[in-house]
């Protein structure tokens, strides 16, 4: 188990049942062992899993797993990054089967973290999630700038601005990005979904977005719903004029 002093020994990861490989690959991820998250990722794609099962019993749990112990002081930033690193070699396997959908293109969608705050996990796993149900994504990275979203806007033109923070230092920076906008007067041209860890729907209210998706699957529900919604106003001003 993670954490304890006992010798390393190598583990068949396919010789162990479904149940005893995905608690060794919250160790292997724990450990930050890329290699054997990839091995890990095959071996249950193989054995018939679906990639959302993989990435949210397997990976993502995992990851909640590093944070609880980062979070008491256990682990530290640079086995975190290794640990966040074995995570995304994992998604890699993953995105494009989670992204290849088929569907007809839905909305243009822009993301980013916001300044101050360089976590990138969870905004990349929404980045592959919305492809996948069709939507064009823009990622503009993290660490970004009011300027930043503002040039992000204006270039693409997106249906939906999402923002990411992990921290809540760096939270509070959406509400400025929002306010910007009122300010260009361009609020109502996108859709503003906001998401990461310590947020929820009642900073979502104070910060004026339109929702606080608390994960990437609700992030696409609540992104099809609006883009339906749009879609449905579109419609009926096009009807009624
Ligand atoms: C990995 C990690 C790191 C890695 C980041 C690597 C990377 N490339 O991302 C490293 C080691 C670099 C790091 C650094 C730091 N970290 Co850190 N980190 C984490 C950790 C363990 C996991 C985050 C993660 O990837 N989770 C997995 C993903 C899948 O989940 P998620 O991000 O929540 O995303 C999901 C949802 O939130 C949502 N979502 C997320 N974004 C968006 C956006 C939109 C638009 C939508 C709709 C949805 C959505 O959907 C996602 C997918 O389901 C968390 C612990 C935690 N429990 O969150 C701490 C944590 C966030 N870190 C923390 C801290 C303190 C730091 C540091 C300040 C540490 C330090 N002393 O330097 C630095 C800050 C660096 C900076 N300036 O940003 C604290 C924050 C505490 C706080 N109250 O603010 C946490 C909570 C750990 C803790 N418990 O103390 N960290």
């Amino acid at each position: 188990m993670a954490g304890d002093e006992e010798p390393e020994v190598d583990i068949d990861l396919a010789a162990l049942d479904d149940g005893e490989l995905v608690k060794q690959m919250h160790d292997d991820l724990y450990e930050g062992f890329g290699d054997e998250i990839l091995e890990g990722t095959g071996i249950l794609l193989a054995r018939g899993w679906e990639p959302y099962r993989v990435l949210t019993e397997a990976q993502v749990e995992g990851m909640r797993i590093v944070g609880v112990d980062f979070r008491d002081g256990i682990l530290f930033v640079p086995e975190v990054l290794m640990s966040a690193n074995a995570m995304k070699a994992g998604m890699a396997i993953l995105k494009p089967l989670l992204a290849e959908s088929g569907a007809p293109q839905v909305g243009k969608f822009v993301i980013g973290t916001v300044k101050g705050d360089i976590h990138d996990i969870g905004k990349n796993l929404v980045s592959i999630m919305m492809e996948g149900a069709g939507f064009e994504v823009i990622d503009i990275g993290v660490n970004n700038s009011i300027e930043d979203y503002l040039a992000a806007i204006e270039e693409h033109n997106p249906d939906i601005l999402g923002m990411s923070a992990l921290l809540t230092t760096t939270m509070a920076y959406m509400k400025i990005v929002v306010e910007a906008m009122k300010e260009k007067g361009i609020r109502s041209d996108c859709i503003v979904l906001i998401g990461g860890a310590p947020l929820n729907a009642e900073f979502c209210d104070y910060v004026g977005a339109d929702a606080f998706c608390r994960d990437a699957a609700v992030a696409v529900e609540t992104a099809v719903s609006f883009m339906a919604r749009r879609q449905g106003s579109v419609d009926a001003m096009v009807h009624a004029g």
